[in-house]
């Protein structure tokens, strides 16, 4: 049964709970079926049960409940098929099967395992669906590897399987679209049959959201996490510091937020994070499948750093708080100890903070850094988050500088920086300005955003491949897509809404799919369901003239004007 008790669920088989999770594993692969929590782990009490036993269980179950239930509502006209389901990100595989079956729901109380890999996923599911509990099967199979998995809809069982954790919430996030198309929330759950099996193009899936420029509180930030988890996203990008705003509370420099923390664009109160805040959002962005990766900008977008110490600065003066949205004009001193001694508490302190292996050290636009201190810089900031036991992360231009192994270059406009990265050996994060931008306004009518780099509408956010941004680049070069959104324009959620729905579920499928698996029309198709989906969610969705009537003949251009004259090429 799916499931989870919401946190701190009270029921008596808790302590059967405790006991399960003492239990040896019966096998590295490991199978939990179950009905409902307390058969599962009543069950789990029995590990010397051959596996067909097992099995067996919930089936009588499943057919005494079904028995002793209601009649199954009728059934509707048109059950669809699996692979006419409209799931974003399209799958890698879905074949259908032959007829269709009946799941009744549960009401009574239920529990997650204790098995992480399966238990954060019932969790989860149930997060999103806390009245729809179905006979479910979770199979834990280590020949599915990283975030890989599959669902079997057969003989009336639904089948979950993965091998790890990522895995199984990648899977739930896939039933929680079929469920929801094959229009199981409206009580009637008939489900195809059939057999998905999906993995990821790229490992890494992400957002960045910019919260430096405006501030955006915890909640909104969760919200955020809500809205993005669904499409698979996996990580969480935080623009952390900026000219306009430092954001996160560091104990040993205080004054980053006292004085750092106060201004953003448009001279409105900004805010921060103190540390407890930045765990709880880890924390939720865990639960949900993603990783928090966290960005302090340097050695340029360093105004608000340098408002709060001076001994940062070159001529060791405060700088005025800036609330414009001007950028290159900032530089931390980068001849002095002091600068890096700064650097490395920082690091270490937001490191120690997060789990996930990355530190992203911005290196953006630094123009106010003559270029042989900035090589020496990023040089020296690769080697200190190394330390701090992460793996550092920067915008395409740390390419100039002498890349550390490991070091992720984010191609942003630079093509030929992300192949220097390629040539060191390095992983390349694709985060093309003209396609990947959600700052970027959809046309010359919208009501926020900028356009620097292009127009972009939902079809051209679909309409490219990694593979082909930089000329000699492979799938193997790339660790995946990630989708930022800058905060010059945006103050609250409905401007986030606005920007980032619906062009990142096509991000997310160009990040997810097999490129030989996409397709316009038929991503069309599926976004019109998602669309309104999302408005039902409340989630304020940009009104796209690709779902317009005639809008399928705006076909997006193979490169946008922008991508041809792209000044920063
Ligand atoms: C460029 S892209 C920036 C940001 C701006 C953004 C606005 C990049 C690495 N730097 O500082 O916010 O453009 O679109």
């Amino acid at each position: 049964m799916i499931s989870a008790a919401p946190e701190g669920g009270q029921h008596p088989v808790i302590a059967a709970k405790v006991i399960h999770a003492g239990l040896p594993a019966a096998t590295p692969d490991h199978r939990e079926p179950f009905f409902c929590f307390p058969i599962l782990n009543y069950l789990s009490l029995l590990p010397n049960l051959s596996y067909y036993v097992v099995r067996l269980f919930p089936l009588l179950f499943l057919l005494l409940l079904t028995a002793c239930g209601n009649e199954p509502p009728p059934k509707p006209a048109n059950v669809p098929a699996l692979s006419e389901l409209p799931l974003i990100p399209l799958p890698a595989s879905i074949v259908d099967g032959e007829g269709d079956a009946y799941y009744e729901t549960y009401s009574g109380n239920v529990m997650p395992s204790s098995d992480a890999i399966i238990g954060d996923a019932q969790r989860y599911l149930y997060s999103r669906l806390p009245d729809l509990v179905l006979p479910l099967q979770f199979d834990v199979r280590s020949d599915l590897t990283e975030g890989a998995y599959r669902i079997n809809f057969r003989d009336g069982n639904i089948e979950v399987s993965a091998g790890t954790r990522d895995g199984m919430l990648n899977a739930v996030k896939t039933l929680e679209q079929v469920l929801h198309f094959s229009g199981a929330d409206a009580g009637a759950v008939y489900i195809s049959e059939g057999t998905i099996n999906d993995e990821a193009r790229f490992p890494y899936r992400g957002f960045m959201l910019d919260v430096a420029r405006h501030f955006f509180e915890v909640e909104e930030v969760k919200a955020v996490i809500d809205r993005i988890a669904p499409y698979k996203i996996n990580h969480l990008h935080l623009h952390l510091s900026d000219d306009q705003g430092w954001r996160i509370e560091i104990k040993s420099w205080p004054k980053l937020t006292e004085i750092g923390g106060k201004s953003e664009v448009g001279g409105t109160p900004g805010g921060f994070y103190t540390q407890e805040d930045y765990s709880e959002i880890v924390a939720y962005a865990a639960s949900r499948g993603i990783t928090i990766v966290p960005e302090i900008d340097m050695p340029g977008h360093t105004n608000a750093a340098l408002s709060a110490y001076p001994i940062l600065n070159e001529d060791g003066k405060a700088t005025e708080p800036y609330t414009g949205t001007r950028v290159g004009f900032s530089t931390l001193d980068t001849d002095q100890d002091s600068v890096y001694v700064f650097i490395d508490d920082v690091v270490r302190e937001i490191g120690a903070l997060t789990p996930g292996p990355y530190f992203h050290l911005g290196g953006d636009e630094s123009d106010a850094t003559d270029h042989e201190d900035y090589v020496k810089f990023v040089n020296e900031v690769q080697k200190i988050i190394k330390r701090n036991g992460k793996q550092p992360m920067g915008w395409d231009e740390v390419a100039t500088s002498a890349l550390e192994p490991g070091t992720v270059v984010q191609l942003w406009a630079h093509p030929d920086y992300a192949l220097k990265a390629q040539a060191a050996g390095n992983p390349v994060l694709m985060s093309p300005a003209t396609r990947a931008y959600l700052d970027m306004q959809y046309d010359s009518t919208s009501r926020i955003g900028l356009h620097w780099a292009a127009y972009i509408e939902v079809d051209s956010a679909y309409l490219w491949d990694p593979a082909t941004m930089a000329e000699g680049l492979t799938d193997s070069d790339i660790m995946g897509v990630e989708a930022p959104l800058w905060g010059e324009t945006i103050q609250n959620l409905e401007d986030i809404d606005y920007l980032t729905f619906p062009r990142l579920l096509a991000l997310a499928e160009v990040g997810w799919t097999p490129q030989a698996r996409r397709d316009w029309d038929d991503f069309r198709r599926r976004l019109r369901a998602h669309q309104e989906w999302l408005q039902e969610q409340g989630i304020g969705t940009y009104d796209t003239r690709v779902l317009k009537d005639g809008g399928e003949e705006a076909e997006a251009p193979a490169e946008t004007e922008a991508e041809a004259d792209d000044p920063s090429n």
